[in-house]
């Protein structure tokens, strides 16, 4: 099948020709001797938007989040996360493997959690426990449904944190959509932080690439970890050139996915056996539950991919969308359409 309705995820997108073009056109150098100057100026610009000193280019969000756990924390220290973060579920064991880390995974709302929880998580000065050192949030939350971590749980959490000397990391790899959807600034949005990831190759629509945000000193650390990973490139202002045109274009028509995820959730909920509450999608994530279907997650994915519209299961009656550029309104009718029929045959 030529074309088809991809809703897997926001990954999936291909460089637009402008963006190609801006790639095309990149000056580039070696960017291990740090000579490359689409790169410098993309960290540049990144730094800038963010709100920090410094900012690093790195492969993945992946590399971004696990370069950035490992120059906060000592092997044996504990890192507070919400269980069903990104950073601790889906980075192969990364914090285990790279930093030496145990995670210390407390129960979110959608993702979001409370500093009173923790405050009942932070390990007291005991030979038996690990030392808490580091506070991780994801915003937006990928399992959580592509929920906001409101700004107002945030604040709490940052009083805590300095109070009791942890450090603090955001996994923004849709940071970008959470900005657009609640209209608070991605500076502001990093401010409490001492780290930010953020990615270029989801919601923004970069073939390749993420960033790491902090003090200079922080991605100094954070670069040293990138070389010994392997993850010096080269001339890689051919990606960075994607980068900055991203972030120049491709932020602000964000409010179109959300729109698009708030039709399909809306869609949905009209259709036989479908379990979602459209009023909890706030971007462009949305999750759905076909338990009372005859049939599994992985049987309707499989059914509306022959039909193309490809979905993604994440449990066996829990189906995931992501909205994206690559998907437009009309793709929205045609994966209901297709969904519909799937759920009555
Ligand atoms: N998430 C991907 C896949 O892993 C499932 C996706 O399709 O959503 N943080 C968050 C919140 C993420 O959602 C992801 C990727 C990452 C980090 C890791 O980024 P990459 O894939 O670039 O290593």
């Amino acid at each position: 099948m030529d074309r088809f309705v991809d809703l897997r995820s926001d990954t999936v997108t291909k460089p637009t020709p402008d963006m190609r073009q801006a790639m095309f056109e990149a000056a580039v150098g070696d960017d291990v001797f740090g000579e490359d100057p689409t790169v410098n100026t993309l960290q540049e610009k990144a730094a800038r938007l963010l709100g920090k000193e410094a900012a690093l280019f790195v492969a993945s969000g992946t590399m971004a989040n696990q370069l950035s756990i490992k120059a906060h924390t000592q092997p044996g220290d504990e890192v507070i996360i919400e269980a069903g973060a990104h950073a601790m579920n889906f980075e192969g064991g990364a914090g285990a493997v790279i930093s030496g880390i145990q995670f210390l995974g407390i129960p979110g709302n959608r993702g979001i959690f409370e500093a009173v929880q923790v405050e009942a998580a932070i390990r007291v000065d005991d030979v038996h426990f690990p030392p808490s050192r580091l506070v991780v949030i994801e915003n937006t939350h990928n399992r959580g449904g592509g929920s906001v971590f409101p700004m107002s749980k945030v604040r709490p959490i940052r009083e805590l944190a300095t109070q009791r000397g942890l450090r603090m990391h955001m996994d923004g790899a849709r940071l970008w959509n959470a900005c657009v959807a609640s209209g608070i600034s991605p500076a502001k949005y990093a401010e409490p932080f001492d780290s930010v990831s953020v990615c270029l190759s989801k919601a923004l629509g970069c073939p390749v690439g993420s960033l790491v945000v902090g003090s200079k000193d922080f991605i100094k650390r954070v670069h040293r970890f990138r070389k010994m990973v392997g993850g010096g490139m080269r001339q890689a202002g051919f990606l960075a050139a994607a980068g900055i045109y991203a972030l120049d274009h491709h932020i602000d028509r964000l409010e179109e996915d959300h729109r698009k995820a708030k039709k399909l959730a809306a869609g949905l909920a009209n259709i036989k056996n479908v379990l979602i509450n459209p009023a909890e999608v706030e971007t462009n994530i949305l999750f759905f539950d076909v338990s009372r279907a005859e049939k599994t997650a992985q049987e309707v994915a499989a059914s509306c991919r022959e039909k193309g519209v490809r979905l993604h299961p994440t449990a066996k009656t829990r189906i995931r969308c992501v909205t994206h550029l690559d998907v437009s309104f009309a793709d929205i009718d045609q994966a209901l359409k297709v969904i519909e029929g799937v759920m009555k045959g």
